[in-house]
């Protein structure tokens, strides 16, 4: 039996097994096993939350249905014999460990970031006997699940793996491993983001950062606010009611995933002004290049008591709507020129006696105070730390989307941070300019591979006494010119990449990975994600 706990000796013993992210702790033997007909999964818990009974279900019907073959016609048919004889695994036995608390898969998901618990064990004999995995939580027993329905290969009907006996010990990296959506420059009905949080839980993301309003539209509709969305979508079928969000979330939390909402204020907020134009400053406001990254612009008047109010409101509504115990209030790219020619904005500063960066000051800590006295914890975009004298309390969560060069500046203020930098991970790079001249492309290009991806170092530029700050990373699609048409092909298997860098930490190589991602996005397309391809076929057909 070889064992490698390392990802780079994996590289070199040269696991086939189509593992994605790969298990921080592998032993694999050279046994074929197969699946008996009537293989069947047993809880060994007295009562069974509901989502950890249906994640059961799904397991079940996936080792049915994946077919990911190995055996391909013509080459390396020598895995035919060997599963002809090989022993047959009638049962895979769940149990938590003693003393663990039975909860659902979705109330671990939503526990705070850094307090949920998603190691687990995995043992497979070569003899059939029983495979057990137990976990100390039944988010653990979900990964679990995840990483064994990956262990399977489907040739002629027959269900098998050839590595047995397989040991996994497994548990995280990072706690933020995370996707990032905009549903404001254009509109994703909830089945695509459903197919999405699928997608993402098979490669065991944890988190999804709705950024769901933006300038362009205000698809939210929110108890008490519901002209946002009444004046601000783009039709009144690209709405997300309180429904929706909550089928959203629950179907996110049985996946193991949580739900962070992001409100971007005080800018990228222009749609506001179709309901409450006495809130908005510079809406419109002409050419908008000197006002906003985007048009159109558009912001939140900060120094405005009455204004800081309501956002303050607004942010407490929406906090309400979601159970996560983070809420991200925004705060990138502001423009102060907008503010430097609104009146009302000079005439409030005129009359509290206040610079800009006080009024924001105090605008931020107004809507921090408003979240979190509906249980949340803030999350900010960088320039808030880097940018703004924003008084921010020290649990604050900061997004670093600029340049991965910025990481070590939030760390050394000593912010809890995740990675998003453009420079690795932006899913739209590459795609040119969507407004104005074509002089030069976007400056994200160019397009980001997942092997640029793939290369990322979490801890680059961080001194080890600030290494616990970093909780983890996300892969985020702005959706300036992505719709429904092309979610999964721009998303998948790309946002994976990040996803084994920060389960299993960096340093992977991306030649030994290939055939692994090959395999991972063969099964998203078997499940419905439309997964795109990543070499020819003629490459997956690998030697027995
Ligand atoms: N919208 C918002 C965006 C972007 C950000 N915030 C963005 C900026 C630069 C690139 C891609 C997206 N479109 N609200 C930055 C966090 Cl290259």
């Amino acid at each position: 039996m070889k064992t490698f706990p390392l990802l780079a000796l994996v590289a070199h013993v040269g696991s086939v097994l189509a593992l994605w992210p790969l298990p921080r702790s592998l032993s694999t033997g050279s046994s074929a096993l197969k699946l008996a007909p009537t293989f069947d999964i047993h809880l060994n818990i007295a009562h069974p939350p509901s989502d950890l009974e249906d994640a059961v279900t799904r397991t079940k019907s996936f080792l049915k249905d994946d077919k990911l073959g190995r055996l391909v016609v013509g080459r390396g048919a020598s895995d035919a014999s060997a599963v002809q004889h090989a022993k047959t695994l009638r049962t895979l036995e769940l149990s938590l460990g003693h003393g663990a608390p039975v909860q659902s898969i979705t109330d671990e998901a939503q526990l705070p970031i850094g307090t949920r618990s998603e190691g687990y064990t995995l043992h497979i004999p070569a003899d059939g006997s029983t495979a057990t995995l137990s976990a100390n939580s039944t988010l653990g027993l979900f990964r679990g699940l995840t990483t064994f329905e990956q262990l399977w290969y489907e040739y002629s009907g027959q269900v098998y793996t050839i590595e047995a006996p397989i040991s996994i010990a497994d548990s995280p990296a990072y706690p933020y491993r995370g996707f990032t959506l905009d549903t404001s420059r254009n509109y994703f009905p909830v089945s695509d983001i459903k197919r999405t949080l699928d997608a993402m839980s098979w490669v065991k993301l944890s988190q999804f950062h709705w950024h769901v309003s933006d300038s362009q539209s205000f698809p939210l509709e929110v108890p008490g606010f519901t002209e946002l969305a009444s004046k601000g979508a783009y039709s009144p079928s690209m709405v997300y009611s309180p429904n929706d969000v909550q089928e959203i979330v629950s179907y996110a939390g049985a996946r193991g995933i949580d739900v962070m909402v992001e409100i971007d204020t005080p800018g990228h907020t222009a749609i506001i002004s179709t309901a409450y134009p006495e809130h908005v400053a510079c809406p419109e406001a002409s050419p908008w290049t000197t006002f906003a990254n985007e048009p159109p612009a558009g912001q939140l008047r900060l120094a405005s008591a009455a204004t800081t109010n309501f956002t303050a409101d607004l942010l407490a509504a929406v906090a309400r709507m979601f159970p996560s115990s983070i809420m991200s209030t925004g705060g990138d790219e502001l423009n102060t020129e907008c503010y430097t020619q609104d009146p009302e904005t000079q005439a409030d500063l005129k009359a509290t006696g206040r610079t800009l960066e006080q009024a924001l000051d105090v605008f931020t800590r107004t809507t921090h105070a408003a979240i979190r006295a509906e249980g949340k914890t803030p999350a900010v975009w960088e320039e808030m730390v880097l940018e703004h004298n924003v008084t921010l309390s020290n649990d604050t969560i900061v997004f670093v989307w600029i340049s991965s060069a910025n990481a070590a500046a939030v760390a050394a203020k000593n912010f809890r941070l995740v990675h998003g930098p453009s420079d690795y991970f932006y899913l739209d790079c590459g795609a040119g300019e969507w407004v104005g001249d074509d002089v030069a492309n976007s400056w994200c290009d160019p397009f980001k591979t997942w092997q640029k991806s793939y290369t990322f170092d979490p801890l680059a530029n961080i001194s080890e006494s600030q290494a616990h700050l970093v909780l983890g990373g996300e892969q985020p699609l702005w959706t300036e010119q992505s719709g429904p048409e092309n979610l999964d092909s721009i998303v998948w298997p790309r946002a994976a990449s990040s996803a084994e860098v920060f389960w299993t930490g960096p340093g992977g190589n991306s030649s030994e990975a290939l055939p692994r991602l090959h395999d991972i996005a063969f099964r998203m397309r078997q499940r419905g994600v439309n997964a795109i391809q990543l070499q020819p076929m003629w490459c997956a057909l690998r030697p027995g």
